[in-house]
């Protein structure tokens, strides 16, 4: 059996990955495609658990290294139980953020070393690779704005300016060093116009298919 396409969304907070996800699956739905959607970190019972760890906020400091390796934990047991088993029965998977946000993130954000987020990455994924990211850029100040509308901020959401400055550069970089996976489009203009680029985005996958 053909194995599916794999396409994940990637941003900043608030950027709008949630509120596009839904609009990317039907599209693909309507194209007569069989598509799960899913999460990071995520997506099993086990890697949400997981994700509450890392979102909750709490007294005692989770070091950076802690951080990491529960973010490659949650993605080994999504990739095995969830996104594997879905491409290789044909269905592809949409999943809202993936390694790209550990390259932003922790790696961006947090100053790790690349080094060691790219020896995970090809321990725990293999050869696994998004076949089309979806970047969704805006000036922090906009994310954030957003994501403050919604109240109560969560782990990451408790971060300074310049920790999400850090984080955009850092995915901008890596679209640069990775134009024919990951595909950038402006945030910052009207819901229509951003569904109409991501759109324009997931025709031309279709039309390679
Ligand atoms: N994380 C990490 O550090 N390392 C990793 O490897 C992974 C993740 C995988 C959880 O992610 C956190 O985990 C994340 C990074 C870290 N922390 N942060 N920040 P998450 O995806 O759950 O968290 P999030 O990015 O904060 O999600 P979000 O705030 O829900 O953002 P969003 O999904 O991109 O935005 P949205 O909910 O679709 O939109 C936000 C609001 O803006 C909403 O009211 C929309 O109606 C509105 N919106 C959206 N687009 C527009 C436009 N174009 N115009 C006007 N209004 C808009």
């Amino acid at each position: 059996m053909k194995q599916g396409i794999f396409i994940t969304l990637e941003g900043g907070e608030g950027v709008g990955k949630s509120t596009n996800i839904l609009f990317i699956k039907n599209q693909l739905e309507a194209a007569g495609i069989s598509v799960i959607m899913t999460r990071e970190p995520g997506g099993t019972e086990f890697s949400e658990k997981i994700r509450q760890l890392l979102l909750e906020n709490r007294d005692e400091i989770v070091t950076e290294q802690a951080e990491i390796l529960l973010m490659f934990a949650a993605r080994a047991q999504h990739i095995q139980h969830v996104i594997q088993p879905a491409l290789s029965q044909g269905q592809w998977v949409l999943c809202d953020r993936f390694t790209d946000s550990t390259y932003a993130y922790q790696g961006g954000g947090r100053k790790m070393d690349i080094n060691m987020i790219e020896w995970l990455e090809n321990k725990i994924q293999g050869a696994l690779r998004p076949d089309l990211t979806i970047l969704l850029d805006a000036p922090v100040a906009i994310g954030m704005d957003r994501a403050n509308k919604r109240g109560k901020l969560d782990r990451f959401e408790s971060e300074q300016q310049t920790f999400y400055e850090n984080v955009r550069a850092a995915y901008l970089k890596r679209a640069q060093q990775k134009p024919d996976q990951i595909r950038v489009i402006n945030a910052d203009q009207s819901l229509d116009r951003v569904k109409n680029e991501i759109g324009f985005e997931i025709q031309q996958l279709l039309s390679r298919r």
